[in-house]
This record gives C-alpha cells, sequence and structure tokens, in this order.
C-alpha cells in the first residue's frame, strides 16, 4: 500500500518535517539555496527536490537476491532547488547542474537522440526529426566516479518513460537549471547515490509535469533503472527506503513477487531504556562504482550462479536462458505458484530450506582460506551451460573478476540474513501490538539480531572491512544493544543499537577508541558519528512567491 501512494508535492516545509523545530532548522537551508539559485542562474527557482539517504537496519546484500529488507530514512539529504532554464533552447532538454560544495564542478549537458546511424543534433531534436528507433543518450562515464552521473541517471529514467520516440512520444524535454546541496556523506553505505539519483528524477519529473498519476513504487522501479546507467546492479533498498519511508517508522520493503512496503514503527520510544541508533562512519571510502567488479557486482554475479547451481542440485526445473535468484529458487523448492507466494510462510520455508543449502559446500575442504570457493571454469561446469550460454547469461551485461568464487558462503549469508529481518521485523511488530513500556530485553533481542548480522556479513558474505569491524567491537564495548556494518560495505558506516541516555557517554568513548576519530574536529567528529531518527521520504516543495 505505501508503495502505491503518490509523491507528496508540499507547499511549506511544516507539512514536510516530521516536527517544527526541524522545519524550522531546515528552513534556513532551504533559503539559502533559493538565493544561491537566484544568484546563479539569474531568475527564481520554481521547487526543491529532495531525497534522503537511509540507514538499513539490518538486510545486507539479499536486496538484489529479492529478499525483504528493512531500513529507516535519515535526516541528511540532497535538495536541489530547481526551474525551467530561461536561456537554453526550448524543448532541448538541455540541463545545467551546480552544486554548492565546490569541489564539484558545474556541469552542461544536453541529452541526445542516438539512431543507429550518426547522432541526432539538439537542433535537430528542437525541429522534432525524431526517429521511432532513437534511444536518449547522456553519455555517463562509468570509469571514474563523477558528481554529475547521477544527474544523468535520474534523468534517463525519466527520458525513456515519458520522451522515447520508440513509445510514440513526440514531446521535447524542457531545459533546466539545477543547484544542489547534500548532507549525505559519500562512499559511507548511507545512500548518497540513491539520494541523489531519486532527488535528480524527481526534480525532472516535475519540471517536466510529469509527477502526477506517478506513484512511489513506480519512482523506486524507475530509480533502480537508473542506477544500473552507473554501472552498479543494485537491487532496490536504498531507493525504496529513500522514496517511501515516513517519520517515525523504518520499513519492511519486499521485492518479489512485487515491489511492497510496511511501515513498521520502531520499538524504541516505548522501551525502558528508550534507545536510538547510531551511525558512525569508518571514514573508509569504498567508491562502488569503481570497485564493482571484485566487490558489489561480484557478490550480484556471485549469488546468481549460485542459485543456478543450487537448482541444478535439487533437480529444479531451470531453462539455459534464464537468471532466477536465490529467491526465486527458493519458490521453485516450495512447488507455490508466484502468486501466492506473498501468503507463504517464507520465514518458515526459509528454516526448512537452510539444510539444502548444504549441498553447496565447496567440494575439496581444507583449501586456504579464500580459496575454498571455485574457478571460473568449475563454475561454468556446475552451470551446466556451454561457455557462451554461460558468458551471455552471467557475464554479457557486466563485469566482474575473482579468482575463486564463492557459493555456499554467499548463499548461506542470504538465507540466514533473510531470516533475521524477518526476525527483526516480528519482534518490532510484537512490540507494537504490546501495550504500555518495553521491557529492555525487546533491545537485547533487536541487538543480538544485529550483532549476528554483522558477523555474516563479515565472514560469509565478506563486506566488512577491518576499520569497520573495529568499530562494532568498540560500540559494543561501549555499550550498544548490537552493532553492525550498514550499506554495500567494504568500508562506510556502522549502525548501533544505544540506550538514549547513553548516547554522549557512547560517542566519547568510540571517540577515544577509534584512532582516525582522534584528530577530528567537534564539527567533523559530528559528521561522523550521530544519532539519527528515522525521517520523511522524498517530497516536492511547490515555490510560491
Ligand atoms: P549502498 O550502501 O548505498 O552502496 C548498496 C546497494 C543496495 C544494497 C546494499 C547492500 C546501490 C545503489 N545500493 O547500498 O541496493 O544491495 O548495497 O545491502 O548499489
Amino acid at each position: 500500500m505505501a508503495a502505491q501512494l503518490p509523491i507528496p508535492v508540499y507547499t511549506s516545509l511544516d507539512q514536510a518535517m516530521p516536527d517544527l523545530q526541524t522545519a524550522a532548522v531546515q528552513a534556513v537551508r532551504y533559503n539559502n539555496l533559493v538565493e544561491e539559485f537566484e544568484k546563479r542562474f539569474g531568475h527564481k527557482p520554481s521547487y526543491i527536490a529532495r531525497a534522503p539517504g537511509r540507514v538499513n537496519l539490518i538486510g545486507e546484500h539479499i536486496d538484489y537476491v529479492l529478499f525483504g529488507c528493512f531500513p529507516a530514512a535519515i535526516e541528511r539529504d540532497i535538495i536541489i532547488a530547481c526551474g525551467p532554464s530561461t536561456s537554453a533552447p526550448a524543448g532541448s532538454g538541455g540541463v545545467q547542474a551546480a552544486n554548492l560544495d565546490p569541489k564539484y564542478k558545474p556541469q552542461t549537458f544536453v541529452p541526445m537522440l542516438k539512431t543507429g546511424g550518426p547522432t541526432a543534433t539538439e537542433e535537430a531534436d528542437a525541429a522534432n526529426t525524431v526517429h521511432a528507433e532513437a534511444s536518449w543518450e547522456l553519455d555517463i562515464d562509468t570509469r571514474e566516479l563523477r558528481w554529475e552521473s547521477y544527474v544523468k541517471a535520474g534523468y534517463y529514467g525519466v527520458l525513456n518513460r515519458f520522451f522515447s520516440p520508440a513509445s510514440g512520444s513526440q514531446e521535447h524535454p524542457v531545459p533546466v537549471d539545477l543547484l544542489f546541496t547534500g548532507s549525505v556523506p559519500s562512499g559511507s553505505g548511507l545512500s548518497s547515490s540513491a539520494a541523489m539519483g531519486v532527488a535528480s528524477a524527481l526534480a525532472f519529473l516535475v519540471l517536466n509535469d510529469k509527477l502526477e498519476g506517478l506513484s512511489k513504487g513506480q519512482l523506486v522501479e524507475m530509480a533502480m533503472q537508473n542506477e544500473k546507467h552507473v554501472g552498479v546492479n543494485s537491487g532496490g533498498l536504498d531507493q525504496a527506503a529513500s522514496v517511501i519511508c515516513t517519520p517515525h517508522s523504518a520499513i519492511f520493503v519486499n521485492f518479489y513477487p512485487k515491489l511492497t512496503a510496511e511501515p513498521i514503527p520502531l520499538p524504541t520510544p516505548r522501551t525502558i531504556p528508550r534507545a536510538v541508533f547510531v551511525c558512525a562512519n569508518s571514514l573508509v571510502v569504498s567508491d562502488k562504482a569503481v570497485t564493482a567488479k571484485f566487490h558489489y557486482n561480484l557478490r550480484v554475479v556471485e549469488t546468481l550462479v549460485a542459485a543456478r547451481v543450487l537448482g541444478r542440485l535439487l533437480n529444479l526445473p531451470l531453462t539455459p536462458t534464464e537468471r532466477p535468484t536465490l529467491r526465486v529458487i527458493l519458490s521453485r523448492w516450495l512447488g507455490t505458484p508466484e502468486a501466492d507466494l506473498e501468503k507463504e510462510d517464507v520465514k518458515s520455508a526459509i528454516e526448512r530450506f537452510l539444510p539444502e543449502i548444504q549441498k553447496l559446500r565447496p567440494p575439496r575442504e581444507g583449501r586456504n582460506p579464500g580459496e575454498e570457493g571455485v574457478t571460473m571454469k568449475e563454475m561454468i561446469e556446475l552451470s551446466g551451460l556451454s561457455e557462451e550460454q554461460f558468458n551471455e547469461v552471467y557475464l554479457s551485461w557486466v563485469e566482474v573478476e575473482a579468482e575463486y568464487f564463492q557459493f555456499y558462503k554467499r548463499t548461506r549469508h542470504v538465507f540466514t540474513e533473510a531470516l533475521r529481518v524477518l526476525e527483526f521485523r516480528e519482534v518490532c511488530v510484537r512490540a507494537q501490538a504490546t501495550e504500555g513500556d518495553l521491557p529492555e530485553e525487546t533491545l537485547k533481542q533487536l541487538g543480538a539480531l544485529l550483532d549476528a548480522s554483522h558477523e555474516s556479513c563479515s565472514t560469509l558474505c565478506e563486506s566488512s572491512c577491518p576499520e569497520v569491524d573495529e568499530l562494532t567491537r568498540l560500540a559494543k564495548a561501549a555499550g550498544a544493544y548490537g552493532s553492525r556494518i550498514t550499506g554495500a560495505g567494504w568500508g562506510g558506516c556502522t549502525v548501533s543499537l544505544v540506550a538514549e541516555d547513553r548516547v554522549e557517554e557512547f560517542i566519547a568513548k568510540i571517540k577515544e577508541g577509534y584512532a582516525p576519530y582522534r584528530e577530528l574536529s567537534e564539527e567533523k567528529l559530528h559528521d561522523a558519528i550521530f544519532a539519527t531518527k528515522p525521517s520523511s521520504g522524498a517530497f516536492v516543495l511547490k515555490l510560491t512567491e
């Protein structure tokens, strides 16, 4: 239901913010952005598009396998003041994008309609000389991380959905001016990339008058497709959290058989003692777009091939050209028709399925650590496909690099993590239904699930790093109920559940224990480690005179 709602368009900040105090603080930032926009572009903006980062409380590296996750939006966000350009040719769809942060240089680009032959020029586009088979091209360089790549990625979905000659559109996008500012640290696992992509898509949608009638779920799907243009084959966790979340709640977001999201209030306000989630940045920056081939995209491919291999070992039906996920393999094993899957008790199904994944245990135990997996040659053999078929189905759309591919570890992580998410959800739902104060035991249960999740991310998914592991250990020693890595990993942030009245002491202990924090100024420290409240999802603010 939450995924079917429209994207909110507000006319004042207090409609958008969870409380007046937050609205007052944000008003200063929004006004400053509007003033800067006028200075730079010589006219007033019409809207502000906003999308938050997110903290994933539990459920890591399972969204692309289509298992449910449990994120909450954070207060840190990307906001874009935007308006139709008064200088670029009408119908050119040209973009002038600037950023308040001087390290991100201003960029100008124009989407091109490309046919099989020569590139359609801006003038030709404006003169309506489009070809039905032409498609939009924004020229994103995936070899290096550039801030405007996310702006371009956000534009792609809007162009393809509403301005595609292939679907018979004769319309032309308006040229736009955009001014960005953001408070989500990049490369930290708090999803600055999804916030950039979602906020950009929203700006293009609203300026082209295409927002009406679009549901939150549709925007999530568009944003997921968009992210692929930046070279990352992500699931929908970040985009769903950024678009669908509401203040005070996390969401249980499910991806199969279709995208659904259930807002779940967190039990902390009524627990004794009250508790909050504290994010701590390891300050190890993981450049996901650049490391994708041996980190993120490799996990995507490992879990996809593991699904086929497991399917074969379980004698399940598989066609040579399909690419089922582990979630789909579970359904086939259950024999449940897809339409009935929501009714299936997924939790007990996973519990029954867990022994089956032993079948993936590496054939030769006792190899050196890291070498337990299979080589490319062995992987192709186990898939039952010819080398040509294998390359076409699993490697033609993605680049990966590894000496050994790990099926058993990754699959064990996926199913146990999916189970922990469902348990986490259950504890929260039970707490919600309980009258009166909640016992501390509730927090301990949630904390134990966070700890187990981290252990699995670290040892089975192998998406952590020594600094993040150290931060979780320090967090536990400083009194957290539980602590885990959040987001893609290989750096980035941890999230810890901490008693509210001990947050200051907790932060002081981490500062003392974690060497990279010792030299930080108060301001930088506040940026690196902070308690966070679940915030609202993406919205548009219509600016009136
Ligand atoms: P972050 O932490 O934003 O890079 C990534 C993926 C998610 C999810 C998590 C791991 C993107 C945009 N997002 O998140 O879909 O798979 O890793 O749980 O790649």
